[in-house]
């Protein structure tokens, strides 16, 4: 049987009698439908805090963060502007809350992530609870949990929210609430949940308090810093990371938040990473010390040199190698849990 040989004016009179019943050709379409590997809309991203922090203090100047609710300058991936979006399922912004400042009590089924950038002091409440931020500290708040923020010591404190704001958006699922005071009642003495779950030990009995996501909702840098420090006595760096570890859930064992999943690693002075790429985009936060990114994709390498409290985006399946001269320490968070749950999830280390 022959196949049709129809005229293009013919096949573009069908798709415009089809256009007002809502119905599109899937054959014009297909390739981008299923494109033989991802093709990220995300482009690889660099925010200097020399630039960004200037940004920051004006926004102190111009608006309080009882005002603003949360006073956040947003890091849109510069090919999602308007979005509210680092990566298609991600969200990250640079939170300021100045001496005296509360940002009010209020939770979402969104789950965030804090880490530290700059000052000690204010604290956090998650559920009752509150913790006292200092640089570097990772912090949760697990979905649907009453969350506030307070300054009451004498600077400026700084940290990147991580949040699954386009995750959550994308499966239409948000709610939010305000909570009747502005800062949360104090229920539990502080170290309370570090008491019972940090110290690879838990309670007999009870649940976990907050479902999927850990019990502890802050990991000291300083504990996490230990851990990398002891790891770099008894190993040598992998070829790719450096030593790299995943924050987990200690009853689990998987990561503390069911969407997101942070990781801390350590460059050595003089690393010269292998090139490797995952499907999950990676956000990253540069604690200590400097470096090189290289984030490869079809349209050519960037390079980006980075410093302490600068922060950069390595979108979907783009090549990553990391340099460093002098050493440093990363911290970084990606979607990973989420494309694992789904079966999707890919890695390559080339050598
Ligand atoms: C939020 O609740 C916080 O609690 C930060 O600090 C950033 C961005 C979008 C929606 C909620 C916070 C947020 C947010």
């Amino acid at each position: 049987m022959n196949a049709p040989h129809p005229s293009a004016t013919a096949r573009q009179s069908l798709y415009r009698d089809m256009s007002p019943l809502n119905l599109t050709p899937l054959w014009e379409v297909l390739h981008a439908l299923v494109p033989p590997q991802p093709q990220s809309p995300c482009v690889p991203a660099l925010w200097t805090y020399e630039e960004l922090r200037p940004c920051l203090k004006r926004a102190g100047e111009l608006i309080t963060a009882e005002e603003a609710v949360r006073r956040v300058l947003i890091l849109e991936n510069p090919a999602l502007r308007g979005q509210s979006a680092i990566t298609q399922s991600l969200y990250a912004g640079l939170q300021l809350i100045l001496p005296g400042e509360v940002a009010p009590s209020h939770r979402h089924t969104q789950s965030a992530l804090r880490f530290i950038v700059e000052g000690s002091g204010a604290y956090t409440a998650v559920d009752g609870e509150r913790t006292t931020m200092h640089p570097g500290d990772f912090i949760i708040t697990p979905s649907w949990t009453w969350h506030d923020h307070g300054n009451e010591v004498d600077e400026p404190v700084v940290w990147l929210d991580g949040l699954d704001i386009p995750m959550v958006r994308f499966f239409d699922a948000g709610f939010a609430e305000n909570g009747a005071a502005r800062s949360q009642a104090v229920s539990r003495p502080e170290g309370a949940s570090f008491a019972r779950y940090g110290h690879n030990m838990a309670p007999v009995r009870g649940d976990a308090p907050f479902g999927a996501a850990s019990p502890i909702f802050s990991y000291p840098y300083e504990r996490s810093r230990e851990a990398l420090h002891q790891l770099e006595r008894s190993a040598p760096p992998d070829a790719w990371d450096g030593w790299k570890l995943r924050y987990i859930n200690p009853l689990t064992g998987g990561t503390p938040m069911p969407t997101i999943q942070p990781f801390l690693q350590r460059l050595p002075a003089g690393f010269e990473g292998q090139p490797s790429r995952q499907t999950d985009s990676a956000v990253y936060s540069v604690v200590e010390g400097a470096g090189t990114a290289y984030i490869t994709s079809p349209q050519g390498t960037v390079r980006f040199d980075f410093q302490a409290r600068d922060h950069f985006v390595v979108p979907s399946w783009q090549m990553l190698r990391l340099q460093s001269d002098a050493g440093c320490v990363l911290f970084s968070f990606t979607d990973r849990p989420v494309q694992q749950a789904l079966g999707i999830h890919k890695e390559e280390r080339l050598a």
